[in-house]
């Protein structure tokens, strides 16, 4: 349905400039997501050309600047771009997410001048789908513990171990991996399609996120040239800041969703009667809307104010794990609510519900589950570690 929530004005918040973004982008998934997801969902297919359709519209990197591709915008613009395309689906917001905050922002922000004009341009048209290697098949949660070592060899290295649940990876031309040296230290690695010893399996039947790619980096003995190092990170700092950027992202998304199923959910309770009243006049399903409208504006209110500490560059890790935290959960609790408010009809494809819930499911759990980020918080207000 994708059109407003705004129950607390936080579009004059926002401003004439993002609104045209949040236009823009909303036409986009109107035009481009909307007539086929629920088709692409169900068989477990991505949309053809994705990548390339959002690098048009300036969704891929649209915080790097225009010398390297970018469309040189602010986190506020992010976070609206953001919203809108998981408003269509959360596979959609994923592709994007990933393209930009995990493999445009390390090699705009640790990478070197020369790979920065070599990669940045065709990550922002979409020419190159990039990947992000962090988790493991043993460290989700625990990415500091990783296995996968970066050795030296000559003149370059040699790159052994496997990611895994790496979003595009079946598609990748590139993928930032993370990687730990004969000394211990984190090292961001470039690895290209082509290179000799690289292989990508897919994780297939998933109940969620079925019109996004998922898979495994492998890497079997890989040379890796010294200039395919990110130069300017040699620590867990490299890995977790593009987290940072993404879960930001992340809590505007979300609210897409929500927003998406909250409207339907309204529609067809106005529509639907049972017991000779329209099913919206029952208290049962008021409090269920209330509440869900509530818990939305509240969501907004955390992430726009989160966007003017982003754009300052005063927004904390902890603040980013908070808002991440608090609206995934909202938007899957809009998305159970909306779906008993459809009764029957919750569940099947015409409605985007059911779509969004699933995928919400695994945007809980990605980026830090739930109980990560509450634990991040736990240790900032205790200064005790409860991991
Ligand atoms: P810790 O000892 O606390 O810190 C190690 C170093 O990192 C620094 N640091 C950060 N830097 C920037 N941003 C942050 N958020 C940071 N958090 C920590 C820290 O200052 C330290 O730096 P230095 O220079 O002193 O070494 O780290 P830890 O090992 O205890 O781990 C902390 C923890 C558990 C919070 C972290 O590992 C974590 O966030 N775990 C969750 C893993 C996770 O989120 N994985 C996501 C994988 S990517 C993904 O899911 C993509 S889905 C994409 C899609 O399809 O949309
Ligand atoms: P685990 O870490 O094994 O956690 C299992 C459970 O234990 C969770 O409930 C967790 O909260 C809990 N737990 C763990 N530690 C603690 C603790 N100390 N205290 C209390 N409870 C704890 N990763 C990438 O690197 N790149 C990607 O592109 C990417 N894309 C993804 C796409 C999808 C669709 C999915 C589902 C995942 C993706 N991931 C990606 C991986 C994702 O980041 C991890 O799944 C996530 O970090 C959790 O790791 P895990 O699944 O190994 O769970």
């Amino acid at each position: 349905m994708n059109s407003t929530v705004d129950y607390f004005k936080v579009e004059d918040l926002l401003g004439e400039e993002y609104l045209l973004i949040r236009d823009t982008i909303r036409d986009f998934v109107r035009v481009e997501i909307l007539p086929t997801i629920d088709q692409k969902a169900q068989h477990h297919e991505e949309i053809p050309g994705l990548m390339k359709k959002l690098g048009s519209v300036g969704a891929l990197g649209p915080f790097v600047p225009s010398a390297y591709g970018g469309a040189g915008l602010d986190y506020m613009a992010y976070g609206v771009i953001m919203q809108e395309l998981e408003a269509g689906d959360s596979a959609i917001r994923s592709a994007a997410s990933v393209q930009s905050s995990l493999v445009m922002y390390p090699i705009y922000t640790f990478g070197s001048e020369t790979q920065k004009n070599k990669y940045l341009p065709m990550l922002a048209s979409g020419d190159w789908v990039g990947a992000f290697g962090l988790t493991e098949p043993n460290h989700g949660s625990d990415p500091s513990s990783m296995e996968t070592r970066l050795v030296k060899d000559g003149e370059g290295y040699r790159l052994n171990g496997a990611k895994t649940w790496i979003t595009n990876a079946p598609i990748c031309d590139l993928a930032v991996v993370w990687a730990k040296d004969e000394d211990g230290k984190v090292n961001g690695v470039i690895v290209e399609r082509a290179d000799a010893g690289f292989s990508t399996p897919e994780i297939k039947d998933k109940w969620s996120l079925r019109a996004s790619r998922t898979g495994e980096l492998v890497f079997d003995n890989i040379y890796i040239p010294s200039d395919r190092l990110l130069p300017e990170v040699s620590s867990m700092r490299g890995p977790l800041s593009c987290l940072n950027s993404a879960r930001y992202g992340i809590s505007w998304g979300v609210i897409g969703a929500a927003i998406d199923c909250y409207q339907v959910a309204l529609q067809y309770a106005l529509e639907r009667t049972q017991f000779g009243k329209p099913i919206a006049a029952y208290q049962l399903q008021q409090k269920k809307l209330a509440e869900m409208v509530t818990e939305i504006t509240k969501a907004q209110l955390l992430s726009w104010r989160l966007g003017v500490l982003k754009n300052d560059n005063r927004a904390t890790p902890q603040q980013i794990s908070m808002a991440k935290r608090n609206n995934v959960n909202m938007a899957l609790q809009v998305a159970r609510e909306s779906r008993q408010i459809l009764g029957a009809m919750g569940i099947v494809g015409g409605y985007p519900i059911m779509r969004h819930m699933m995928n919400l499911e695994s945007v809980i759990t990605y980026e830090g589950t739930h109980d990560v980020h509450l634990l991040i918080t736990g240790q900032d207000i205790t200064g005790i570690s409860g991991f």
